[in-house]
Formats: structure tokens, C-alpha cells, sequence
């Protein structure tokens, strides 16, 4: 401990004189690098193309799906540096997702049945749009296996919301969102029966078993989903896949595609051909073409019915209101995907060498004219495929999805079985360039490239299997999502990021600059309500109740103090231990755990958070914060003492320490030594124009508010000292050192980004 002392105290005398290290920079070249790595030309320029500097920023952020992990990943683009994890459908540990009991609250939502279910089949996200552009506001993201869907806030990051769908039984085709985001939608793919819990053979499987359409309500002021404003459309059981929402001219429609519309069931245990077999016999697949629009009209008049408590527009209300038609698809189709211009709709085939680009025009031209060539076996129109299509283009084996450019006209679509990624023009039909990926692409992403207005620049295949591209890690591969310039006419792969967290089916990017996230919150806020929080407690109003057996502690945690620092509870109480961080400093969060009881919570700026436990085993449980936080992190802990029923104390004071003269006589010329660091700091803070710079008058804020902590702490150890109370006296005086090094920390930072920003000097 006193050697640490005497070092921070040196290195804040040397940060505050300015000196630093000498550097000494290696005398190899670029092209000393280039031979000893084996670096070909093409890989430089790949690598000066991704790299971002230190203390620079990516220009792109994506949003990850974490397949079976049930999580987001977010990362760079064009670094490709993973930024974060956010816990969705499952428990994460570092955020206390699932571990405190406001996110507990959120992870509830998403039960069934009564049962928690601890994992998530994640597979796309869709990000909140305005007028068809992607605005940065929110992300949403669905579960296949357990039919969920999931609100993210993008101020904070975190998952606000979970909708269990009340008719599916799985879900794939999810999430996709209308263009001012009125609705978020999502078909189901395993076609069931929509009663909860109804068992019918699969003998009914074409009169008992249904697929649909939700068209989840997004409350934007609430940034919630409401699920009484919520409606879903019957469909066959044709295994509705992904889906599009229209734009521009075909805003109000949905754009569903469907495989094995053969409706085959059964396979080897009821002996006939398996699955695979039954469901692409036929040509072609169904596309759904649903009137959103109207349909929530209809819901809204009182022509839906209720399933499960939810309002189902049935079929046969569908037909006779002309809500719902079908147009024949080459078989086992994949991605259907609106052009930005919402014109035009491609569709992959999976099966077939062919993109098909069906005009929204000529759709809407043949519904007008009631021209239908047949109906399916439930009444449903029947478009023609050839009176739709606008072109066919031949691009490879296995084309699955289809994103758009920043420049008119131009396409990629993933080609899974030739591990490529072609790219097209649309309008006029032929292929431009095509070029070799890593391997076994499913979807691809272009930055924005779902929206009215794509940003170009930058492609990423999400290859489903990596191989050989990696150092190998077992039996399990990583997944490898590769990064390619799209700026030029050919297409350039520059990168390899493996991901390793699940199968990630899908991810979105936008601007950077689009992104405005917080970095705190309003003192005492519920960050999983966004509303205060009943138990947040300011500075001095820390307290402890206790009611029979109940035990409830209205906490606070500001560097490096626990408050309190000793909770004591009879065996079996009942402990609630609310904490509120009372940091006003960027990126000092706090986190909280007590010993094996199985509680965590992450305690950012400004939030308030909840641990709730039975203390059903007596002994003693150390509780600490567990980030890093400050020089006395590991001193940011306390006890909780779970005493035996009846116990008794023998003794009523705490052991004390032998201190003497000369150490509390050395700790007062620290404070002063320090000081006088302080007050160079701030003399040459308060000389430049400071207040120009947000950043650095929040770090001076936060400064003086630690410096502020001294006060009335010079009178209480000399007043000791003059006791002969040496213990008091030294202890005292290291607290005002506390203090003063929290606020040297502050000041030395603002002082070096300001010397790094460009502050000009006033006066
Ligand atoms: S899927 S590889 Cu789950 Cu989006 Cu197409
Ligand atoms: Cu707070 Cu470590």
C-alpha cells in the first residue's frame, strides 16, 4: 500500500510537469515490415483501408445478431473491432443482464408458459426508420426457436422490451420495419396451430395447422412495442420465410416469400420420402403480398378475431377484402428485399440460378384489373408470375439475399453454394462483377442497405462457415464475417473478422454519426423503464430499513466507496439492495456483487439498480464493486455479516491501528505536495478556452465535486492531531489525499485533451 502510494505520487508530479517517456521509434521501413511478414502490395493497401488509428473512430456501426448466444454483438466497420455485447434473450453476466432485478424484469417478458427460457435463436435486426432512412433510434431483433421479439434502445444500448408472439410457434422471417416504423414485423415459419396448446395430427395439417403474419405496433414516444395495438393475418401453412416492407410507392404493402408451399408432412416415420424431398418438389413457392395498411384498417373496424387474446385477421376476411394475394416464386426462395427506390422486389431462388425482380407496378396494375390466373386452396388470388416479373438475371448457384447500393440500379446477392457474392444491376438485368468469399455466404449487408437511401462504401458477407481461414480452435468454427469495398467497380475483399458468438444470420450498419448515445444517466433512473427510480437515493440520503424479516438498503457508489460499507441481516432475512451511482464522469461505472449469492449488477452513471436475495446461509460475504473504477478499486468493498439466529455480541469496538507522528506529519505534506499539482492544473485549465470543449467541462465538473468531498476534512484531523490521535489524525488527512488524487485524475485528463484538441489560449 505505501509503496503504491509514493508511486501514484510520483507519476501525478510527473503527468503534471509533463514529462514523458522518451519513445524510441523503430528504425525498420515499410518495406523491412512488408518481407519479414510476407506482405504483398494488395494486402497493404487491403489493411490501410480497415485500419483505424488509435483514438480514431469507425464510420460505420453494426449490429450483430448473436445467433444461439440470444445477444446483439455491435461492431466497427471498416476496423471490424467488436465495441460491445448486449444481453437480449439471455442472462449477461458483465451487463448483470438477468443478474439485477430490472433487467430480471425485461428477461420475465419473454417467458412461456410460465417458464423462463434461457437461450434465443437470434436472427435479425432491424433498425427504427424515419421517411425510409435509418434514424439510430432503435434496434429490434427476433428469437426463431421461441417466437420473441426484443426493443433495444440506441441512447443506452440496452434491451427494453421483450414480445412473445401469442400464435406462432416459431418465427423466422423478423424483424423488418415499415418506413416510419409504424409497425415491426415478423411471418412465422413452422406453420401450428395458433390456439395455444391445441393438439391436432398431422393428418389436419392443411385445415389445423396455420402460418401468419404480425405486424407488431411500435409506440415511438414509449419506444415500446404495444401488443394491444398489435394484430398479425392468417396465412396457409406454406412456411412463411423472410419478408420486406414495401417503400415509396409501395409503402402499406409486405412482401413475404414461403417454401414448402408444397404443404408436405410426415417424412421417414410415416414412410414417405423425407422433408427435404416433399418440400421442393414443386416449381415454384408462394410470395405474399399483404395491404398492411388496410389490414390495420380492417383490425381497427372490428373485423379480426381473437386467438389467444390477440386480433388475428382470418383468411377468409383477408380474400373478400382484398387485402391478400400471392404471386408463384421460383422454388425454395430466400430473401425477398424492396429496391431502395421501392419500385421493384427481388427475390432469391436457393434452388435456382435466378434472381427475379417482380415490378410493384405491374402487381398492383393486375390486383386493379382483378386479372388472377387461379386461386390456391384457400381462396386466395393467384397472380401471374410472368405478368409481374420485370427481369430474371442468372447469377450463380444458391443466391440467397439481395442488398442494395448507394448507387442506382446496383445489387449484391449472397450465392451460398458458390461461396461468391455477385453484383448486378437490377434494372437492367446483368451481372457487373462477382467475387469469391470465405466460405458459404448466407446474408450480406451493405451499410444501410435495407433503407430508401443505402450509404454504399462497404459490404459484408456473413459466411456461414470459415474452414481453414483461422488459427483453428477445435471442432467448433468461428463464423467469418469478411469486409469488402464496394466503392470502386470491383469489389475488393479487405478483411476477415471471425465471430465467435453463434450464428450470426444477420446484421445491420449504420452512419456512426447517425448514433447519439448518452454516456449518462439522469441521476436515479431505471435504465430498463427509463422512468426514476422509486429507491434512488442523492448523496447523504443513504439508509437501511428493516421491517420483520426484510432488510432493504438505499445504497449509492461514487470512487471508490461503497455506501454502506457493512450491512448486517439475521440468517434467512429477506435483502434488497438497491444502488445508485452517483458518478457524473464518463465511463465510471461501478459494478456490485456480494459472495456467492449469485447477484451482479453493472452500475453506469446516474443509474439505479436492484440486487435482491435471501441471506439463507449465516457467515460473512465480502461485497466489492467489480470494474476497475480508480487507484482504490479493490478498497471499494464492504461485509455482509449474516449473523446465527440468537447471536450476541462480546465485544463492541473495532481493533485499532498504531499510527504515529511522523506518518500523519508525512501525509499532510502529500495533500499539500498534491495540491499544488491541483493547482497547476487548474491554472491551466481556466487558461484556455475550456468551456468550448463539453467533454472537458463535465471532467471539471466531476473535478471539483471530488474536491468539494475535502471540505470541513483539514479542521477534523488537525482537530485530531491536536489530540495526539494519530490513528484518526493520519486516516483523516489520507482521505482529503483520496479525494485530491480523484480530482489530479480529472484535471490531468481534461489538461491532455485539451493539449490534444486544439485549446487556444484566452486573455
Ligand atoms: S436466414 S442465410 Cu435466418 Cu436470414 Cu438467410
Ligand atoms: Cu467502483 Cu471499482
Amino acid at each position: 500500500m505505501k509503496k503504491f502510494t509514493q508511486r501514484s505520487t510520483t507519476l501525478l508530479l510527473a503527468a503534471g510537469m509533463g514529462l514523458a517517456a522518451a519513445t524510441a521509434w523503430s528504425a525498420e521501413t515499410l518495406q523491412d515490415v512488408m518481407k519479414r511478414r510476407g506482405l504483398s502490395q494488395q494486402d497493404l493497401l487491403a489493411a490501410s483501408k480497415t485500419y483505424v488509428p488509435t483514438g480514431k473512430r469507425d464510420d460505420f456501426i453494426a449490429f450483430s445478431s448473436g445467433g444461439q448466444s440470444g445477444q446483439v454483438i455491435v461492431y466497427g466497420i471498416p476496423s471490424m473491432r467488436i465495441l460491445k455485447y448486449i444481453g437480449v434473450f439471455t442472462p449477461e453476466p458483465w451487463q448483470g443482464y438477468g443478474f439485477d432485478e430490472e433487467s430480471k424484469a425485461v428477461l420475465a417478458q419473454g417467458r412461456i408458459d410460465g417458464k423462463d427460457i434461457t437461450w434465443g435463436d437470434t436472427h435479425h435486426p432491424g433498425m427504427s426508420e424515419t421517411n425510409g432512412e435509418a434514424d439510430g433510434q432503435f434496434l429490434f431483433i427476433n428469437d426463431k426457436a421461441n417466437p420473441r421479439v426484443a426493443v433495444l434502445d440506441l441512447r443506452d444500448f440496452e434491451t427494453k422490451q421483450i414480445v412473445v408472439n401469442p400464435i406462432y410457434k416459431s418465427e423466422h422471417g423478423g424483424t423488418f420495419v415499415t418506413p416510419n416504423t409504424e409497425y415491426v414485423f415478423e411471418a412465422a415459419q413452422y406453420a401450428s396451430p395458433l390456439e395455444n396448446k391445441k393438439f391436432y395430427p398431422l393428418e389436419e395439417f392443411n385445415e389445423k395447422y396455420r402460418g401468419g403474419m404480425t405486424y407488431w405496433k411500435f409506440d415511438r414516444k414509449e419506444g415500446r412495442i404495444d401488443p394491444k395495438k398489435s394484430f398479425s393475418v392468417e396465412l396457409p401453412p406454406y412456411s412463411q420465410d423472410l419478408s420486406d416492407a414495401g417503400k415509396g410507392p409501395s409503402d402499406g404493402w409486405s412482401f413475404t416469400n414461403s417454401f414448402c408451399s408444397e404443404r408436405y408432412v410426415g417424412g421417414i416415420e410415416k414412410g414417405r420420402p423425407p422433408y427435404e424431398a416433399g418440400c421442393s418438389a414443386k416449381d415454384t413457392d408462394y410470395l405474399h403480398v399483404i395491404n398492411w395498411k388496410k389490414a390495420a384498417e380492417l383490425v381497427a373496424a372490428g373485423k379480426a378475431k381473437k386467438i389467444n387474446g390477440h386480433d388475428v385477421l382470418m383468411m377468409e376476411t383477408s380474400i373478400k377484402e382484398g387485402i391478400l394475394f400471392l404471386i408463384p416464386e421460383p422454388k425454395s426462395p430466400h430473401g425477398v428485399d424492396v429496391t431502395p427506390d421501392g419500385t421493384k422486389l427481388v427475390v432469391a431462388g436457393k434452388l435456382d440460378t435466378h434472381v427475379s425482380v417482380y415490378s410493384f407496378e405491374k402487381i398492383m396494375a393486375q390486383i386493379k384489373a382483378g386479372k388472377f390466373e387461379s386461386k390456391d386452396p384457400y381462396g386466395i388470388p393467384v397472380l401471374s408470375m410472368k405478368d409481374t416479373l420485370h427481369t430474371q438475371v442468372s447469377l450463380g448457384l444458391g443466391p440467397l439475399h439481395t442488398q442494395f447500393d448507394s448507387k442506382t440500379c446496383v445489387a449484391y446477392t449472397s450465392l451460398y453454394v458458390d461461396s461468391q457474392v455477385a453484383k448486378w444491376d437490377y434494372c437492367e438485368g446483368k451481372v457487373l462483377d462477382k467475387i469469391s468469399v470465405h466460405y458459404n455466404i448466407g446474408h450480406l449487408m451493405t451499410m444501410e442497405g435495407d433503407t430508401a437511401k443505402p450509404a454504399g462504401r462497404y459490404l459484408v458477407a456473413l459466411n456461414k462457415l470459415s474452414i481453414d481461414r483461422f488459427n483453428p480452435v477445435g471442432p467448433l468454427h468461428p463464423q467469418n464475417h469478411q469486409l469488402i469495398d464496394i466503392s470502386n467497380d470491383k469489389m475488393q475483399l479487405i478483411y476477415d473478422m471471425p465471430l465467435p458468438l453463434g450464428e450470426p444470420h444477420y446484421v445491420v450498419a449504420i452512419d456512426a454519426k447517425k448514433l447519439k448515445p448518452a454516456v449518462r444517466y439522469k441521476l436515479g433512473t431505471n435504465s430498463r423503464t427509463d422512468q426514476p427510480h422509486p429507491a434512488a437515493v442523492r448523496a447523504g440520503e443513504e439508509h437501511t430499513d428493516k421491517k420483520g424479516n426484510k432488510v432493504e438498503v438505499f445504497g449509492s457508489l461514487i470512487r471508490s466507496h461503497i455506501t454502506p460499507e457493512t450491512i448486517e441481516v439475521d440468517v434467512g432475512d429477506e435483502v434488497t439492495i438497491h444502488l445508485t451511482n452517483l458518478e457524473r464522469a464518463q465511463d465510471e461505472t461501478h459494478g456490485f456483487t456480494v459472495s456467492t449469492y449469485n447477484v451482479h449488477a453493472s452500475v453506469e452513471p446516474g443509474k439505479t439498480v436492484t440486487v435482491k436475495f435471501k441471506a439463507d446461509k449465516e457467515g460473512v460475504y465480502p461485497y466489492y464493486c467489480t470494474e476497475f473504477c480508480s487507484a482504490l478499486h479493490l478498497e471499494m468493498q464492504g461485509y455482509l455479516l449474516v449473523k446465527p439466529k440468537g447471536w450476541k455480541a462480546s465485544k463492541t469496538t473495532l481493533a485499532a491501528g498504531t499510527y504515529t507522528e511522523a506518518e500523519y506529519k508525512a501525509n499532510v505534506k502529500k495533500v499539500a505536495d498534491t495540491q499544488v499539482i491541483i493547482d497547476s492544473v487548474v491554472a491551466y485549465i481556466t487558461s484556455v478556452n475550456y468551456k468550448d470543449f463539453p467533454d472537458v467541462v463535465a471532467m471539471v465538473d466531476d473535478a471539483f465535486d471530488q474536491l468539494g468531498k475535502t471540505k470541513g476534512l483539514k479542521e477534523k484531523h488537525e482537530a485530531f492531531a491536536a489530540k495526539k490521535d494519530w490513528e484518526n489524525a493520519t486516516l483523516w488527512a489520507e482521505q482529503i489525499w483520496q479525494y485530491q488524487v480523484k480530482t489530479a485524475d480529472l484535471g490531468l485528463r481534461a489538461k491532455t485533451y485539451l493539449e490534444q484538441n486544439g485549446a487556444k489560449k484566452v486573455k
